[in-house]
């Protein structure tokens, strides 16, 4: 017979998936839907975990797209309640300190399918049915289309939508672009809120300690927020330094000048 050599995977400029993908996201699946939130107990893992890699295995990690990702939005629905959804923009740590604490709201990793998925990298090869832990692509260097990005545009897309009531977005006060118009936040979250249902976007522009104090509310990104939202008819309130996650700050940096109170 002829020995076949099993193909080369493609070669990428990204990271390659997370050794031990598939066993990690059982594993999270099970912790949260046993553990950390028990009402979610009868959702089906084994499905799920199957519905997860069946997106993107033995295809071309740079034609991924939402259709992809469909079967698996279907099993991972999850509710929401109103006023509780948080979102975040260059503040991950910050966001999810504070849901940590503060249990009744929910940043997209509080929900089932980002809390599997977070912190992990996955891609497949079209020429092959196994996961490629070499590399995966690169947005910048090799496509914007994968299988990686795809998932988070999908997943935060959906958590937009079901949001209601009042939502809440922590923003980064220490950066220039404090409002980013090309982050997951500013390309799909903002146009995805449903203007009948969301009744206002309440931002938290926080600031690092030590940083310079400055009025970010009235700075021109986020105006620029300002007026999108205006456009599409929802509300929207600025505080700088939001006192709860300011005192969460000040937990890591008790000694600072500006977290003596
Ligand atoms: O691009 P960003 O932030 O504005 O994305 C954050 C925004 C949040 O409100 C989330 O709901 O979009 C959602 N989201 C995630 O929950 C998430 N977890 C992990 C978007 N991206 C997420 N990641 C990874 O972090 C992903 O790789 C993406 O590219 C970064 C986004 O970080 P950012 O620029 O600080």
């Amino acid at each position: 017979g002829i020995l076949m050599w099993p193909r080369p995977h493609k070669e990428w400029k990204g990271e390659g998936t997370t050794a031990h993908f598939y066993e990690i996201l059982l594993g999270r699946c099970y912790t949260y839907t046993q553990i950390v939130r028990p009402e979610l107990g009868h959702k089906d893992c084994q499905k799920i975990g199957k519905a997860f890699t069946g997106a993107f295995l033995s295809k071309d990690p740079c034609s991924s797209t939402e259709q992809d990702y469909k079967p698996l939005m279907e099993l991972t629905d999850q509710a929401v309640p109103c006023d509780k959804t948080l979102l975040w923009s260059k503040s991950s740590q910050l966001a999810h300190d504070y849901t940590r604490v503060r249990q009744a709201m929910f940043t997209l990793e509080d929900t089932l399918l980002g809390y599997m998925a977070d912190g992990l990298r996955w891609c497949g090869d079209s020429g092959s049915s196994d996961m490629n832990y070499k590399s995966c692509p690169n947005w910048r260097e090799d496509c914007s289309n994968n299988s990686f990005s795809v998932f988070w545009n999908t997943v935060s897309k959906r958590f937009a939508e079901d949001a209601c009531g009042v939502v809440h977005v922590v923003l980064n006060g220490s950066i220039s672009n404090t409002f980013d118009e090309r982050s997951t936040f500013g390309r799909v979250e903002v146009f995805n809120l449903r203007p009948e249902k969301v009744h206002r976007l309440q931002a938290w522009v926080m600031h690092d300690i030590g940083s310079a104090r400055s009025d970010s509310c009235s700075s021109s990104s986020i105006n620029v927020l300002k007026r999108i939202l205006k456009e599409r008819s929802i509300a929207f309130s600025c505080e700088n330094n939001y006192g709860p996650i300011r005192l969460l700050q000040c937990v890591k940096n008790p000694d600072h000048p500006s977290c003596r109170f």
